[in-house]
C-alpha cells in the first residue's frame, strides 16, 4: 500500500499549480495519468487503469491534489469501498489533509470537481476489476460494475437463511450461529387450546418448549461456480409439561444433531442478480434415542419433538435468488427436506417445504437491516417409534407429542434482521448479524405446541486464498 505521505515525496515531475495542467499526449496506453487530457480520460477504460501501476494511480491522485473519496459525499461509501479493496488488489490510500495542496475539495473549480468524480469512478472500476482476477477481460469486464457485489453487509441474507450465498474460487468461510426458538401454548388447526382443553383428550399436555442451537458452519469454494458447505448443529431442548393430576415436570435432551453437507452451484450472475442451486444432504448423526425421567419412569425414551436427529438420510434440494439495486437488496429461497426410507426405529419424520423471501436496505457500508417472510409446510410422521407406542391403548392417550399424526402443519414467520460487516480495525471483514422472528400464521395438526419466537445471532468470516 502506498500512503499519501509516500506519494507526496515522489520526484517533483508533477504539476503543482492549483489548476491541473493536462498536457496533451498521444501515447495514452503507457503515459501516466498526469499526462492525460480530459478527452483521453473519458476514453479510458477500467481495464486500462488496471494495467497501470500503483504509482501511476498515485500520480493521478497527486495531480488532483485531493482524495476522490471526499469529492462527492453522496457516493462516499462506494468510493471508500473502492479504495479499501481487498488485500490482493492494488490499493491507494491518501488523505486531503496530508496533501501538499491541502485544500478543501469544494474549493476546487467546478470543472476540476467533475474531473475528480470521473477519476473516482474510473478508479473504482479499476479496483473492482482487480478484485476478480478470474473475471473475463474486455467488454464483459466493463459489466463488472453491473454485477452482484459480495462486499456489502446485505450481500449475506438475513442470518436465519442457510446456504444463501456462494464464494469466489479458493475462499473459505467459517460461521457460528446461536439460535433460540420458543414455543408455548397448543394449537389445533388455528385454534388455541388451553392446557385443560388438551387434558380433556390426553393424560399429559406439553406447556412450552425451548430449543437452543449452536450451529457451526464452514464453506469452501473449489471453483467460482461451486461452493461446498458443511453445517453441524449442537442442540439443547427442554419441554415443560402439566399432568391431569396437576403436577409439572420438565424433560431435557441435548447433543450433536444431523450434519448437513451442501453443494451450492451458481447458474446465473448478471445485472446484479444471482441464482444458485442448493443440493444438500443431511446425515443421521443426531440421536433418536434421547431419554429422560418422566412420571412414567426414570429413563424413558422421549417423544418425537425432543429427539435430536431425524434418524434418516435427508435430501435438501433448493434454489436461491439474490438481487441488488442501489442501497436495496432482496432475495428468496425455496428448500425441501425429503427424508429417505425409515430410521432404525422404523419411522420417518415428515417431509418439509420451506419458502422464504426478504428485502434489505444498506444504511452504511457496514450496516444493513432486513425484513423476511418465512413459510413452512411440515408433514406428519410415517410409521411409529415402537418405544413410544403404549403396549395397550391408553384411554385417554398419554400425550400428543408421541402421536405420529400430530406433527405436521404450516407456519409463517415475519423476521427482522440486522447485518454488520466490519470495514476497519482488527475485526475488518468479520460479519455479525442477528435476526428475530414472530409467527404471523400457524395451522397445526393439534394439539401441538405453537411457535412463539425465534432469535438468531451469529458471526461469519471469509478468508481469501
Ligand atoms: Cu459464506
Amino acid at each position: 500500500m502506498l500512503s499519501w505521505a509516500e506519494t507526496s515525496s515522489l520526484p517533483p515531475s508533477h504539476p503543482t499549480s492549483s489548476e491541473p495542467t493536462l498536457a496533451n499526449t498521444s501515447e495514452t496506453s503507457t503515459s501516466p495519468l498526469t499526462e492525460l487530457t480530459s478527452q483521453d480520460f473519458q476514453d479510458l477504460q477500467p481495464a486500462d487503469l488496471k494495467e497501470r501501476s500503483v504509482e501511476t494511480l498515485s500520480d493521478a491522485a497527486y495531480l488532483f491534489g485531493s482524495s476522490p473519496q471526499v469529492i462527492d459525499p453522496q457516493h462516499h461509501a462506494a468510493e471508500v469501498n473502492a479504495f479499501e479493496g481487498p488485500a490482493t488488489s492494488p490499493t491507494i490510500s491518501f488523505s486531503p489533509l496530508q496533501s501538499p495542496r491541502a485544500q478543501h475539495p469544494f474549493n476546487a473549480p467546478a470543472s476540476d470537481r467533475r474531473f475528480h468524480e470521473e477519476l473516482a469512478e474510473r478508479l473504482q472500476a479499476a479496483t473492482l476489476l482487480a478484485d476478480t482476477p478470474n473475471d473475463t477481460e474486455g467488454t464483459e469486464a466493463n459489466d463488472r460494475n453491473n454485477k452482484w457485489d459480495p462486499g456489502r453487509p446485505d450481500s449475506h441474507a438475513p442470518l436465519g437463511v442457510m446456504g444463501d450465498h456462494t464464494h469466489n474460487k479458493g475462499e473459505v468461510m467459517l460461521s457460528y450461529r446461536y439460535m433460540r426458538m420458543g414455543m408455548g401454548g397448543n394449537l389445533d388447526g388455528q385454534n388455541n387450546l388451553t392446557p385443560n382443553e388438551v387434558l380433556e383428550q390426553f393424560q399429559v399436555t406439553p406447556l412450552r418448549m425451548t430449543t437452543k442451537m449452536h450451529m457451526f458452519g464452514a464453506m469452501y469454494a473449489p471453483t467460482d461456480e461451486l461452493t461446498l458447505m458443511v453445517m453441524a448443529p449442537y442442540v439443547i431442548k427442554s419441554m415443560d409439561h402439566l399432568t391431569g393430576m396437576g403436577t409439572n415436570f420438565t424433560t431435557n435432551s441435548e447433543g450433536f444433531g444431523d450434519i448437513r453437507l451442501s453443494g451450492l452451484y451458481n447458474i446465473l450472475d448478471r445485472n446484479r442478480q444471482r441464482v444458485h442451486f442448493n443440493a444438500g444432504i443431511s446425515f443421521p448423526t443426531g440421536s433418536i434415542s434421547e431419554r429422560d425421567a418422566t412420571p412414567a419412569g426414570p429413563d424413558q425414551v422421549l417423544p418425537y419433538p425432543m429427539q435430536i436427529g431425524s434418524g434418516t438420510v435427508d435430501l435438501m434440494p433448493g434454489i436461491t435468488y439474490l438481487g441488488q439495486a442501489g442501497r436495496w437488496s432482496w432475495g428468496g429461497q425455496g428448500m425441501g427436506t425429503i427424508r429417505l426410507g425409515r430410521n432404525s426405529q422404523d419411522y420417518r419424520l415428515g417431509n418439509q417445504l420451506s419458502l422464504t423471501a426478504w428485502g434489505a436496505r444498506q444504511w452504511s457500508k457496514s450496516i444493513s437491516t432486513s425484513l423476511r417472510l418465512k413459510g413452512r409446510l411440515l408433514g406428519n410422521n410415517t410409521g411409529e417409534d415402537p418405544r413410544l407406542a403404549p403396549g395397550n391403548q391408553l384411554v385417554p392417550p398419554l400425550i400428543p407429542t408421541i402421536d405420529p399424526d400430530l406433527r405436521g402443519g404450516s407456519r409463517m414467520d415475519l423476521n427482522v434482521g440486522l447485518n454488520f460487516l466490519a470495514q476497519k480495525g482488527f475485526l475488518k471483514g468479520h460479519r455479525f448479524a442477528l435476526e428475530a422472528g414472530l409467527p404471523i400464521f400457524q395451522s397445526l395438526s393439534g394439539p401441538q405446541l405453537e411457535n412463539d419466537f425465534t432469535i438468531t445471532v451469529g458471526w461469519q468470516k471469509a478468508f481469501s486464498p
